[in-house]
């Protein structure tokens, strides 16, 4: 089953900026773009979610591969450990979502896969905590997921429905 955060945190708004701050040097731009892109199509596909492009410094979820201390409370560890993390809907560094710079990021099945793990992080970056449900994209381990067949389980779904 779905958790959402404590406090219920959400976006009042429908159309959300997004921004690619940072980009990895394990893909090119366009891979990363058309992954991010094909990660919240997942979430805007079942709801009223929208998804605006901007290379505005305002922008609402803000995406950056970083490395090591990279200026919030939460470094990263190298290879393995903590792949990404991203903060919850608020002002600020909320909905932002950093990648670990240090993990081998794919786009098919070896190391890991950007896809399946940016599409974990934008459900948190929308307000989605864990799910118990062990089949759904927002339970807490990692299982490859092909985009060209990704279809988002039921439990993510009534989820995500419940706050937009
Ligand atoms: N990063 C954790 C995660 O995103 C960080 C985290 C723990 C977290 N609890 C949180 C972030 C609560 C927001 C809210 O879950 S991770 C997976 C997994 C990670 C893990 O690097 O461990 C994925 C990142 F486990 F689901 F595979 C992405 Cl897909
Ligand atoms: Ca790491
Ligand atoms: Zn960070
Ligand atoms: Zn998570």
């Amino acid at each position: 089953n779905y958790r959402l955060f404590p406090g219920t945190p959400k976006w009042r708004h429908h159309t959300l900026t997004y921004r690619i701050v940072k980009y990895t040097s394990h893909l090119s731009r366009a891979e990363v773009d058309h992954v991010v892109e094909m990660a919240l199509s997942v979430w805007s596909s079942v709801t009223s979610l929208n998804f605006q492009k901007t290379f505005s410094r305002e922008a609402d979820i803000r995406i950056s591969f970083e490395l090591g201390a990279h200026g919030d409370a939460y470094p990263f560890d190298g290879p393995r450990g903590t792949l990404a993390h991203a903060f919850a809907p608020a002002e600020g560094l909320g909905g932002d979502t950093h990648f670990d710079e240090d993990e081998s990021w794919t786009m098919g099945t070896s190391g890991f896969n950007l896809f399946t793990v940016a599409a974990h992080e934008l459900g948190h970056a929308l307000g989605l905590a864990h799910s118990r449900e062990p089949s759904a994209l927002m339970y807490p381990t990692y299982k490859y997921r092909n985009p060209k067949d990704f279809k988002l389980p039921t439990d993510d779904v009534r989820g995500i429905q419940s706050l937009y």
